[in-house]
């Protein structure tokens, strides 16, 4: 048996898999789990792959540390979306951070994310329980969450679904001035933005409406497992902060296996062509 994610013009990614765990309809999306012959668990939501358990750091490492390096003290930071955890589990990883919000709009991601999946290492249930002291967890829409919080944040972090379906206004003008005012008097914005060779026109979309808003708009790659890479990640800078420079010193306690802080310049590698149309 496989799974495969089909992208436009017939590109697939596929796992070979070995059983089917979940298949559940939530009020918002389709949500399945499948254990793969090679990378563990891999969840799947609306067809498309959010992570296969045992290669997630190589999108979760890079989504969180080149932001959360370059700010030179980031102690207030919002996840929005994120509902396996593993992007709020990097973010704790920062000595530096006081409070992490993570506002999630599907409860059910969440749930089956606590039984079956288990990245998080039990951090979702212990946030649930009151036993995480910097971390909260909201059930509701990022949308609505970041109107009402203004001047707060040094860091904003969107691990959303692609820019279909609930995720839509998560990459839209109207959005990102709601962040920028969400972020205090410097802060970084960082959000995923899809397969840079197979929604290059989705990607260049968010760059230009992103930089309608932040003081100056980078844009980065990697290769994340399970996704059609190079992947890309747009990050907004409010204020004076340098994001092609990252604070080494902090890197050391967070025993990194993809993202290296000491070959940050690398992030910056894009084709050719896509480079001559940012
Ligand atoms: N969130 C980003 C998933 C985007 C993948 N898109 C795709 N496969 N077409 C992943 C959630 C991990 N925390």
């Amino acid at each position: 048996m496989e799974f495969i994610e089909w992208y436009p013009r017939g590109y697939g990614v596929g796992f070979k898999v070995i059983s089917k765990i979940i298949d559940v309809e939530s009020k918002y999306q389709k949500i399945e789990l499948y254990e793969t012959e090679g990378f563990g668990k891999l969840l799947v939501i609306d067809g498309t792959v959010q992570l296969v358990e045992e290669s997630e750091r190589s999108y979760h490492e890079p989504l969180v540390h080149p932001a959360m390096l370059a700010h030179p003290n980031p102690k207030k930071v919002l996840v929005i979306g994120g509902g396996d955890g593993g992007t709020l589990r990097e973010v704790l990883k920062h000595k530096t951070v006081e409070k992490a919000v993570m506002v999630e709009i599907d409860e059910k991601v969440v749930e089956v994310s606590m039984k079956y999946l288990k990245i998080d290492g039990g951090l979702l249930e212990r946030t649930i329980k009151g036993e995480e002291p910097r971390a909260e967890l909201i059930i509701g829409d990022g949308v609505e969450y970041m109107k009402k919080h203004k001047d707060h944040f040094d860091v904003i972090i969107v691990d959303s679904t692609d820019p279909v379906g609930p995720a839509k206004l998560l990459f839209s003008e109207e959005f990102y001035r709601d962040a920028y005012e969400a972020l205090g008097e410097k802060g970084l914005y960082i959000t995923q933005a899809g397969s840079v060779y197979l929604f290059t026109d989705e990607l260049l979309g968010a760059y230009k409406n992103m930089k309608k808003v932040f003081d100056r708009v980078y844009c980065f790659s990697f290769p994340v497992i399970g996704y059609a890479s190079p992947w890309s990640f747009l990050v907004g800078v409010k204020g004076e902060i340098d994001f092609t420079k990252v604070d080494l010193a902090r890197a050391k306690d967070l025993n990194l296996q993809y993202y290296d802080p000491e070959r940050h310049e690398t992030l910056f590698q894009m084709p050719k062509y896509v480079r001559e149309l940012l």
